[in-house]
């Protein structure tokens, strides 16, 4: 298929005789399309993903469709966010490594379709995470994953020519950055006609919350972070649904929403992730991985997880600024190269505890937008008794209204995961 036909969705049926000429597929899978097997297994809200499977291997096949495939042809989509997925996946390898992203076989622009590496027996994190399993290495690969990206997509690392023409690539990313802006940092925050929750049971809660004024000022205030501080090259997805795992290995997946923004957006996502696993497991108990494990031992490893995570994070980023602070900022004129090392550690200091606040308010409002907004999360969603999982949903709209709130007061993981235990056994109310 050349890349200046139409643009024409893929179906199970049609995907062999329209990619069975391209080598980057027939050299991988097989040259006898007409035997492959198609099975599409997309579960995200926006795209088709097929694996194509043929005599020698398989591969994923990943189109993008014209519209937000969670809501249908009334919410229109562009294509282009295939183009920006590619181009942030290139940029991640080329920054974290080959193994942490899906190895990338061919792009196809104006069929908005990628072919790249079958990751199995990988499963998403989320799933994982919902069936009690715990995964060792994920703190430290995805700490060293953002420590890695989101410092080398910078003006620490990068040229300033370059990353200002990159800005201006991922400038064009509009229809993604516009969702997240509203589905994240406004919808959540009053009536409208996309949003849902656990109701009755949550209506009370939900109305305070879309009454708290402090709570919604600071949303306002991180979306404006969101939309103005062109900081990094983010994943601008990186939930525990774009991460693939084994107990051995981790890949991060569907940047699509990848833009230049701020470097704590994707350390909060993540993190939010991480905690609205926890709040979720009371639901899951009895159920899962060697019949659900234990939710307690669970729940410290989650937390366990959220720690490690930061603090890989946060040495890895060091490790950069001391080694590979080349860009424009923080030059080294002004510290080392005078004798002056702790002017370099002064500022280091402060540019991870900015990140640290801004973290907790992007974990916050990323936790309330899963329980009251349009796009909800299965931690929650597959607990099947409803009283149940508006319980644990209170907990994590009580904890993500206070980590967004109070950010500039907290100063360890150790105060709010004191807090955390104590909204899980009903202490604080
Ligand atoms: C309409 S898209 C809803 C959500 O799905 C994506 O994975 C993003 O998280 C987005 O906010
Ligand atoms: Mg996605």
């Amino acid at each position: 298929m050349s890349g200046a036909e139409a643009f024409q969705a893929l179906t199970i049926e049609t995907l062999p005789a329209r990619l069975g000429g391209i080598d980057a597929l027939t050299s991988r899978i097989g040259t006898n399309a007409a035997q492959w097997t198609v099975k599409e297994v997309g579960d995200g809200n926006l795209n088709l993903v097929f694996i194509v499977t043929g005599d020698k291997g398989a591969v994923i096949v990943k189109q993008a469709l014209p519209y937000v495939r969670l809501v249908g042809e009334s919410w229109p989509l562009p294509l282009k966010r295939s183009f920006f997925e590619y181009h942030a996946l290139t940029r991640q390898e080329a920054r974290a490594g080959v193994g942490t992203v899906p190895a990338i076989f061919h792009f196809d622009e104006a069929q908005a379709l990628i072919v790249m590496e079958y990751l199995t027996p990988h499963v998403i994190l989320r799933h994982a995470l919902i069936e009690g399993r715990q995964l060792p290495k994920i703190a430290n690969d995805l700490g060293l994953f953002m420590a890695r990206t989101l410092f080398r997509g910078s003006d620490l690392s990068m040229k300033a020519k370059d990353r200002k023409a990159d800005v201006g690539i991922f400038a064009d990313n509009v229809e993604l950055c516009d969702i997240t802006e509203n589905l994240v940092f406004t919808d959540p925050y009053y009536e409208t006609e996309l949003n849902r929750h656990t109701s009755p049971q949550l209506d009370s809660l939900v109305a305070e919350l879309r009454a708290d004024r402090d709570l919604k000022v600071e949303a306002q205030k991180l979306k404006h972070m969101f939309a103005a501080n062109a900081e990094t090259l983010v994943h601008g997805d990186l939930h525990s649904g774009s991460i693939m795992v084994t107990h051995d290995d981790t890949r991060v997946i569907d940047p699509e929403f990848a833009f230049y923004g701020p470097i704590a957006f994707d350390v909060g996502m993540l993190m939010a992730n991480f905690w609205m696993s926890y709040f979720s497991q009371s639901g899951h108990e009895g159920a899962g991985h060697e019949k659900g494990g234990d939710r307690e031992s669970m729940r410290q490893y989650l937390l366990g997880v959220i720690v490690e995570t930061w603090s890989i994070f946060r040495s890895e980023f060091s490790r950069l600024w001391h080694t590979e602070r080349n860009g424009m900022l923080y030059d080294r004129r002004l510290f080392e190269d005078r004798g002056d090392p702790l002017g370099s550690e002064q500022a280091l200091d402060r540019f991870i505890h900015d990140i640290w606040v801004d973290m907790l308010g992007f974990a916050g409002v990323e936790i309330h937008r899963r329980i009251l907004g349009l796009a909800h999360n299965a931690d929650f969603e597959t607990i099947a008794d409803q009283d149940l999982r508006a319980t644990c949903e209170a907990k994590a709209l009580k904890f993500g209204r206070h980590i967004c709130v109070n950010r500039e007061r907290i100063h360890s993981f150790d105060e709010i995961h004191a807090l955390a235990a104590r909204i899980e056994k009903g202490i604080v109310a």
